[in-house]
């Protein structure tokens, strides 16, 4: 998989290189590219935003940088994604979806966000175009939401985790998102004991508690 994100702030992408990600770019299962929005400005300032049409506060995006900037980037494979607190929301399924892709390109926008000419271009020039947003709160720009979303597709492709036993637990359980809580050593840590079915060796069993536990928990969450 190749991945491009667009930012003005690029720096904002430095963890990409720890970790499973980091790994999954040296061993060539993934590729990034970070690309600084300003680097595509023509006029002395440098800007990339500007007051909004029909008024009110905050500056938008201007069309025409982000035009430069994507313009290279986008193949027929590609997937551009344009995050913004009103897109459609990320979850488990979106990311399955995207994992499948050869490309994708992340517009991290700032201010009020990018004029939505751009997304509307790309999808008439007959590009698969993505609003999306992460959650029910506004974040300060597009970055950190494109961070979130990049953990989540390309922990999914295959090599990437270290453990891929996870992966295959997790795909028959994604539904309703069933997680049991989870114990290591030592068996007593401040008076708390692990669940005697734990230690019981009685997988059939275990495997019923978990469930129950799952449940309880999908519970007390709605
Ligand atoms: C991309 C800029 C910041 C955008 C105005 C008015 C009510 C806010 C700030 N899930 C999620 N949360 N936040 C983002 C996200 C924020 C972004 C950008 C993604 C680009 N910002 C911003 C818009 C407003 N808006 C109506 C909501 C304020 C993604």
């Amino acid at each position: 998989m190749k991945i491009d994100a667009v930012t003005i702030f690029p720096e904002y992408f430095a963890p990409l290189s720890l970790s499973l990600i980091g790994k999954a770019q040296e061993s060539g299962l993934l590729e990034v590219a970070i690309h600084d929005l300003r680097s595509f400005t023509s006029d002395n300032h440098h800007s990339v935003d500007d007051t909004p049409y029909g008024g009110g506060a905050g500056m938008v995006m201007k069309p025409e940088i982000w035009g430069q900037a994507l313009d290279p980037l986008m193949k027929p494979e590609t997937d551009l994604i344009i995050l913004t607190p009103a897109g459609r929301r990320f979850n488990q399924k979106m990311a399955h979806t995207l994992s499948q892709s050869e490309h994708l390109v992340f517009a991290c926008g700032r201010y009020e966000g990018i004029d939505a000419r751009v997304g509307q271009h790309y999808a008439a020039q007959g590009f698969r175009v993505h609003e999306v947003s992460i959650g029910d709160y506004v974040l300060g720009g597009g970055e950190v939401a494109s961070l979130v979303m990049i953990e989540a597709i390309t922990r999914l492709l295959p090599g990437v985790l270290g453990n891929p036993d996870s992966l295959i637990e997790e795909s028959h359980v994604e539904e309703g998102f069933l997680e049991y809580p989870n114990y290591t050593k030592p068996a007593i840590w401040r008076d708390l004991s692990v669940p005697d079915i734990l230690l019981s060796g009685n997988h059939g069993a275990i495997a019923t508690w978990r469930g129950e536990q799952a449940q309880r928990r999908a519970q007390e969450q709605s």
